[in-house]
């Protein structure tokens, strides 16, 4: 899949459309998500162009690949939800129901969550 550079996490990647930011370095931008699901819902995406996890894993640098696994856990700790656990989704492509084609993973947490069924 081509990545197309009008999806909306790339408007804000480069600052065409605000975000509530939670975290920011060279390589990684976290922000919460428009439509919480939960107490805590924060959505971490790279800053390079890829669309989907298998597409940044094989297509990402080391190093970029080392930043945005760091800056998850990192996120997570500083969102507070480390202790009483938390859920990481990444939504991939049609069967996946992803809606922005730009990788993002969902941090989910801040209360007990339901079963995740098909
Ligand atoms: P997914 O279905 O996995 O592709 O999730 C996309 C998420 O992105 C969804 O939870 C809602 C969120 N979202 C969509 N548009 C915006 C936006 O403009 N700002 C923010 N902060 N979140 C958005």
């Amino acid at each position: 899949m081509a990545y197309d550079s009008e999806n909306i996490f790339a408007k804000i990647l480069r600052g065409d459309i605000p975000c509530n930011k939670f975290f920011e370095d060279d390589h990684v931008l976290a922000f919460h998500d428009i439509a919480p699901q939960a107490p805590t819902h924060i959505l971490v995406i790279p800053k390079g162009a890829y669309t989907s996890y298998d597409d940044f894993a094989m297509n990402a640098s080391d190093e970029e690949i080392l930043a945005f696994t760091r800056a998850i856990g990192k996120i997570a700790a500083a969102a507070g939800v480390v202790e009483d656990g938390y859920r990481l989704i990444s939504n991939t492509r049609e069967h996946g129901r992803q809606d922005v084609p730009h990788l993002h993973v969902h941090i989910i947490g801040g209360k007990k969550l339901g079963l995740m069924l098909p």
